[in-house]
C-alpha cells in the first residue's frame, strides 16, 4: 500500500491553511444595470412579442364581427365601423393588436395609412358576397401592388379570411 495519498492530503491541508490566513483581495461590487435600462430592456422583450395586425376588406366583410369573436365579445349587435377600431388580445404568450379598418369605398384610399409597422395583413372576405367578389379582388390587388411598390408591405405577412356567411348565395 503506498503512502502517497496521505502525504498529499497533508500537503494540501497546509496549503489551505497557509492560503486561509492571507488576506483575499476584495472583489469589486457587481455593476449593476441603472433602474431606467431595467426598464427599457423590459419594455424591449414586450415589444419583441408584440405583434400589429391589421384587418381589412370590404365593408360588411365581417371583419369587426371576427375581431370580437375572437376576443369573446358580443357579437350581436355590431355597428358599421366608420374609422378603425383597435382590438387588443393576447395570444400564446403575445399581444396582438389588431387594427379593424373600415372598408367603405370612402374609406379605402386610406387603408395605406395603416401599413407602417404592420407586421400582417388579414384580408376578410365575404364569400357570400358574390356579387362584390369581383371588386373585392380588385381592391386586394390594386392594394398589395401599392404596397409592394413601395416596399412597405415588404417585412409583412398576409392572411386571405373567407368569411362564411352561411346564407343562400
Ligand atoms: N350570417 C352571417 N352574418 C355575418 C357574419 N359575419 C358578419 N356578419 C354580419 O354582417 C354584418 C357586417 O359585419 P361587420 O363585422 O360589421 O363587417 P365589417 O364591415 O367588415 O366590419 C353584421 O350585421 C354582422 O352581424 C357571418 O359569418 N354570418
Ligand atoms: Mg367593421
Amino acid at each position: 500500500m503506498s503512502l502517497r495519498p496521505n502525504a498529499r492530503r497533508k500537503t494540501d491541508g497546509a496549503a489551505r491553511a497557509a492560503r486561509a490566513s492571507v488576506p483575499r483581495p476584495r472583489s469589486p461590487p457587481r455593476a449593476r444595470p441603472p433602474q431606467g435600462l431595467l426598464t427599457i430592456l423590459k419594455k424591449q422583450k414586450q415589444k419583441e412579442r408584440e405583434v400589429r395586425l391589421l384587418m381589412l376588406g370590404l365593408d360588411n366583410a365581417g371583419k369587426t364581427t371576427v375581431v370580437k369573436k375572437f376576443n369573446g365579445e358580443d357579437i350581436d349587435l355590431i355597428p358599421p365601423t366608420l374609422g378603425f377600431n383597435i382590438e387588443t388580445l393576447e395570444y400564446r404568450g403575445f399581444k396582438l393588436n389588431i387594427w379593424d379598418v373600415g372598408g367603405q369605398t370612402s374609406l379605402r384610399s386610406y387603408w395605406r395609412n395603416y401599413f407602417e409597422q404592420t407586421d400582417g395583413l388579414i384580408w376578410v372576405v365575404d364569400s357570400a358576397d358574390r356579387a362584390r367578389l369581383h371588386d373585392c379582388r380588385a381592391e386586394l390587388e390594386a392594394l398589395l401592388q401599392q404596397e409592394v411598390r413601395t416596399r412597405r408591405a415588404a417585412t409583412s405577412a398576409a392572411l386571405l379570411a373567407a368569411n362564411a356567411r352561411l346564407l343562400p348565395c
